[in-house]
């Protein structure tokens, strides 16, 4: 039965760690998966999550199953955070949100979904977009094509590439869009190209699926849900894949949800009916434990401006850490205009370092990065910046 199985590639990114790992030196620095860390090197607990944790393991709550759409607190504060607190949708009956397990889980649903209810097959992601997007979508079916999204001439958007890109698909395509802090590249769309892009997609009948995995990393909660905004705005039927991993600092407990923008809330129960097949098929009911944290947050005013808080302070030490990277970069005499550093938004750097360069940081000097030059700004700190600032530097002069 097993032997004709074949080994799978690794997961470019995932794969990564194993690297580093298994690499004996001690000095080392691992910028590869997205994952933020503190100052001192460490995935943060924040305050608010142990608090909001405490609470909840004082309560001794039974563990019955929760509905398939999973919490509904946690739904309606997933709906405020995209949307705003004041949004007429929220008591519209037109938006359908189902917690999922993690933001991979809500691409997954809303994929399937799509899939099945709605005949879709072909979808458009960016060039370059995280790697997961290509085989979740080839896994659920879809055939993959990509838009061009940057520009690595002014490592920053091609616009027009962009909109022709997304004109071109045949009318009616799935188009993928990262909503703030794109990963891999931190170049985001100004509210200006947004609007263009808007104008695209409903001019040919295309069905926008945005992902946000970094909301509150960019400038802040609410400039961060613009997209998100202007596609609600705009009136078109939409989908949002919310990720809780990056901003609650939640990787494991699997945090994420699924919000479809109806048109009707008649509309809205039957997608609701549908959506909740999926989730049977397939896991049944989320688990409860990483919601009740995260609605518990949302949804007491003390633990959300805690929160808040500390996601400013994630926010604001990333972006000191482009900073001194830049300013380390030029001392040690790059000639280059590195401010892209400085200008890309979110925890990555895509930072134009070659495949090759990218195999010599690891080589002379444990530094490992993704083989596109991604790097991730949020795993430098104070201890570790001169190390990798002078070694890409080396690698970049020479
Ligand atoms: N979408 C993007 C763009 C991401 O970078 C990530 C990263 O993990 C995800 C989705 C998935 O998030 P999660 O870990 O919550 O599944
Ligand atoms: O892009 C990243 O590094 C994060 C983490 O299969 C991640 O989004 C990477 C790969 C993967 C799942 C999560």
């Amino acid at each position: 039965l097993f032997s004709p199985v074949e080994m799978a590639p690794r997961d470019p990114i995932l794969g990564l760690n194993e690297a580093f790992n298994a690499d004996p030196r001690t000095e080392k620095v691992n910028l590869g998966v997205g994952v933020y860390y503190d100052e001192n090197g460490k995935v943060p607990l924040l305050r608010a999550v142990q608090a909001a944790e405490e609470a909840r393991v004082a309560e001794h709550a039974a563990r019955t199953y929760l509905p398939m759409e999973g919490l509904a607190p946690y739904d309606l504060a997933v709906q405020k955070l995209l949307l705003g607190a004041d949004s007429a949708l929220l008591a519209s009956g037109r938006l359908v949100t189902a917690q999922s397990l993690g933001g991979t889980g809500a691409l997954k649903l809303g994929a399937d979904f799509l899939y099945r209810q709605a005949g879709k097959r072909l979808v458009a992601i960016s060039d370059p977009s995280w790697e997961n997007h290509r085989s979740l979508f080839e896994t659920a079916g879809y055939e993959v094509v990509t838009y061009p999204y940057y520009d690595p001439a002014t490592h920053g958007l091609n616009l027009q590439g962009m909109l022709q890109g997304i004109e071109a698909l045949p009318e009616g395509s799935v188009v993928l869009l990262h909503a703030c802090c794109h990963n891999p590249t931190g170049v985001d769309l100004s509210a200006d190209q947004w609007k263009q892009v808007i104008d695209v997609v409903r001019k040919c009948n295309h069905v926008p699926f945005l992902d946000i995995a970094y909301q509150g990393f960019g400038d802040n909660l609410e400039d961060d849900a613009l997209a998100v905004r202007l596609f609600a705005e705009a009136g078109l039927p939409c989908l949002i894949a919310s990720s809780f991993s990056k901003s609650f600092s939640l990787y494991g407990e699997r945090v994420g949800a699924l919000t479809l923008i109806t048109e009707t809330p008649e509309e809205g129960e039957r997608v609701l009916s549908q959506l909740k097949r999926v989730i049977r098929t397939n896991y049944s009911n989320p688990p409860t434990h990483g919601a009740k944290v995260v609605a518990a947050v949302l949804n007491n005013a003390e633990l959300y401006t805690m929160w808040v808080e500390e996601l400013a302070e994630m926010r604001v030490r990333i972006k000191q850490m482009r900073h001194a990277l830049a300013d380390k970069l030029r001392a040690a005499g790059v000639q280059q205009d590195v401010s892209f550093i400085e200008q890309q938004r979110g925890m990555f750097s895509y930072s134009g370092l070659s495949r090759e360069q990218v195999a010599r940081l690891a080589e002379e000097s444990a530094i490992y990065a993704v083989g596109s030059g991604r790097i991730c700004v949020a795993a430098l700190n104070h201890g570790n910046i001169d190390l990798v600032a002078n070694a890409m530097a080396k690698v970049m002069l020479e």
